[in-house]
């Protein structure tokens, strides 16, 4: 890790939360990717600290013994005897702040501090964050894309992959974050210089009390002095509008600092002010939901000064992520799209409502909470048919009762794409859009990706 001046963080540690390396006794909980980053972190600056996980078998334990035999490990369990002794927490992102173990410490005075919060307090590149229910790994990959066509050196990371810490490795101009609500509502000391709540549609509500408390936790983002980048189509973030603060907009649907709109060549184009920046059609991504994407991103890179045509060249050849509108294949005239990333309703809203005409749709798998009432405007708009797989599937069935919309049940994934193929006809899209997480029948959403395009692919003749 390029850590040049550790007195520096070290004091900015001190002053925010009393992280004195002399005094101070770290908690790291949970040894995952998250973990791991911390424990490495501390060792660099010197601080005492030892490291706990509920499970008899973390995932990293092999990397962590490797690394750092002497330091103190609990697993199988959350001993009260470590967590009585440490004045700070590390929590890592995957465990609930509700935990009993958790919360007994915080009363007794234990201070909660997260690698994002240590990340904030170690580097001097200016820091672009980006948070909402959807939409985060594509905007955070355009912006590392986008940064780099600007000539700039770029670390991105956070929920998208490489731990927030561990990109102090990269000597960066610019660090851009991907932040989910869960490494928000433990973060006190961010201050970005550009940030972005991209939107915000039920998710996580198993984790989170109630809509209001998970909008408030991705606000948190916008916390310090840094340009506001701001979704005008969704109230719930427009309402986190500060008039005292630089903002920049952004719309597909109304008038914004940056839009969209049809010029007098009959083309749409990506606009900031009345500068055209890019025509829509040169965006190679399917779903108008890529637009707003896309604009977010603009708007965030003009926030920190990079140059208009050199992030255009870059959204112009940008690809796309794996499992989020991919079109996997043409089969019979049937084009077949896996957007298996989207685990929640407002991802497979997006989804839905980005094609003219109507689709057969492949949904279900974990609720996690969320009121599948809200799915049944854009299915009952959009879809031909419904094949429902999963835990779930029954909430999505009871919620299109009387819709008119044909639902099939499927046993898994293979049996789903094979009825999806009995309905469809040339000229139809069968849309892997599942608006539930997958860990019922999967180990994760790549996973529901791969065998969805696995048992497409089979369909060749
Ligand atoms: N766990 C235990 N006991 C413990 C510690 C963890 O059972 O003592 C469980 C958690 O409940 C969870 C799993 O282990 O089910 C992983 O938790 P973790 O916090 O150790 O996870 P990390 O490996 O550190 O990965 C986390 C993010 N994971 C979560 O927030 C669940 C990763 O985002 C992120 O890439 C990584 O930190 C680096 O920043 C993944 C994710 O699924 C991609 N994020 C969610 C999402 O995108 O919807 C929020
Ligand atoms: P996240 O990192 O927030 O999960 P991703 O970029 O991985 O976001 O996309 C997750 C899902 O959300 C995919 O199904 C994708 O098609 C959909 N999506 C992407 N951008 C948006 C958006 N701006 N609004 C709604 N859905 C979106």
């Amino acid at each position: 890790m390029t850590i040049v001046d550790t007195q520096a963080i070290t004091d900015s540690l001190n002053r925010h939360f009393a992280l004195d390396p002399q005094s101070a006794k770290v908690l790291v909980v949970g040894l995952g990717n998250t973990g791991l980053s911390v424990a490495r972190y501390l060792q660099k600056l010197g601080y005492r600290f030892a490291i706990i996980d509920s499970r008899d078998q973390p995932p990293l334990i092999a990397e962590f013994l490797e690394q750092m035999p002497d330091t103190p490990l609990f697993t199988g369990g959350f001993d009260d005897a470590a967590f009585q002794v440490a004045t700070h927490l590390v929590v890592s992102p995957g465990l609930s702040l509700n935990e009993k173990a958790i919360m007994k410490a915080i009363a007794n005075g234990s201070k909660i501090v997260s690698d994002i919060d240590l990340f904030a307090c170690s580097v001097t590149a200016p820091i672009i964050a980006i948070t909402g229910s959807n939409g985060k790994s594509t905007v955070t990959t355009m912006v590392g894309d986008i940064t780099k066509a600007a000539g700039k050196r770029v670390a991105i990371g956070g929920n998208l992959g490489v731990p927030a810490l561990d990109l102090l490795e990269h000597d960066a101009d610019l660090y851009v974050l991907e932040l989910s609500s869960f490494q928000l509502e433990r973060t006190a000391a961010l201050n970005a210089a550009a940030a972005t709540v991209l939107n915000v549609s039920a998710d996580h509500l198993d984790r989170h009390a109630d809509m209001a408390e998970y909008a408030q936790e991705k606000q948190r983002v916008f916390r310090g002095m840094g340009a506001m980048v701001i979704n005008m189509d969704d109230p719930v973030v427009e309402a986190m509008l500060d008039k005292g603060r630089v903002t920049h907009t952004f719309s597909i649907k109304t008038s914004a600092d940056f839009y969209l709109a049809v010029q007098d060549d009959g083309n749409e184009y990506l606009m900031h002010h009345n500068e055209r920046l890019l025509p829509l059609a040169q965006l190679p991504l399917e779903g108008r939901h890529n637009a707003a994407n896309a604009l977010a991103a603009l708007a965030l890179g003009v926030s920190v000064g990079l140059d208009k045509q050199a992030m255009c060249n870059a959204l112009r050849t940008f690809k796309g992520l794996e499992h989020r509108m991919q079109r996997v294949a043409e089969i019979r005239g049937v084009t077949w799209v896996n957007d298996s990333k989207a685990t929640n309703i407002g991802a497979c809203v997006a989804a839905l409502q980005g094609y003219a005409r109507k689709v057969i749709l492949i949904a279900g798998g974990q609720a996690k909470g969320a009121d599948m009432n809200e799915l049944t405007p854009a299915i009952k708009a959009k879809a031909k048919g419904v094949v429902l797989m999963g835990k779930d599937a029954p909430l999505i069935e009871e919620a299109l009762q009387g819709s008119c919309v044909p639902v099939y049940s499927a046993e898994n994934i293979t049996q789903a794409v094979q009825i999806a193929a009995s309905l469809a006809s040339s000229g139809d899209s069968v849309l892997l859009s599942p608006a539930c997480a997958s860990l019922d029948q999967f180990k994760n959403y790549e996973d529901r990706g791969n065998k969805f395009t696995k048992a497409v692919l089979a369909l060749v003749p």
